[in-house]
């Protein structure tokens, strides 16, 4: 039987959602005409040995409100995705190229594609920026105002 619509799949974290994640899930939508997210939830994270820095229901509820995602389910194991394959129809499943060749295995059960990563943006790497903006010593603001106050009254 003929089924109309083409069901794609993809599997993350999304922590801290960034244009990383919405320009994948964007390039993913266009390979078909449903997309479905499993979100990992906080334990299976634990799993992977991830750490989040936002808790599952926030996650999951951001992902669920990007416009080209039809519905989102819950990631627990690493085992759920031939059954989520067969319990959703899924026609493609897609994930970045980080994952290459890690998920051959689902071919016997759909198309598998690995999509280009976007360059220079990470979760990992907006931890670390975020943690050396804040680092900045209270010190460091005081003087930055002194300075201000100077150049202010130069140019006065
Ligand atoms: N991604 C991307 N570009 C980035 C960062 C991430 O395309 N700059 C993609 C990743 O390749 C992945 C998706 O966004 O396909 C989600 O990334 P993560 O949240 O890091 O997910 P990950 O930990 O890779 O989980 O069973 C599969 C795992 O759950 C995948």
């Amino acid at each position: 039987m003929k089924r109309d619509k083409r069901i794609v799949i993809t599997y993350g974290t999304f922590d801290m959602f960034h244009i990383g994640h919405l320009k994948l899930l964007q390039r993913i939508k266009e390979l078909g005409d449903e997309l479905i997210v499993a979100v990992s939830t906080d334990e299976f994270n634990q799993v992977k040995g991830k750490r989040t820095l936002i808790p599952y229901a926030q996650r999951v509820e951001i992902v669920e409100n990007i416009k080209c995602v039809d519905r989102t389910i819950p990631e627990n194991s690493w085992e759920q995705k031939i059954k989520d394959i067969q319990k959703y129809n899924i026609d493609i499943f897609v994930i970045g190229d980080d994952w290459e060749g890690k998920f051959d295995f689902l071919k016997e059960h759909c198309e598998v594609r690995y999509l280009e990563r976007t360059k220079d943006i990470s979760t990992t790497k907006l931890k670390q920026s975020l943690s050396s903006f804040l680092s900045v010593s209270k010190e460091d603001i005081l003087k930055a105002f002194e300075v201000i106050d100077i150049l202010k009254k130069d140019f006065e």
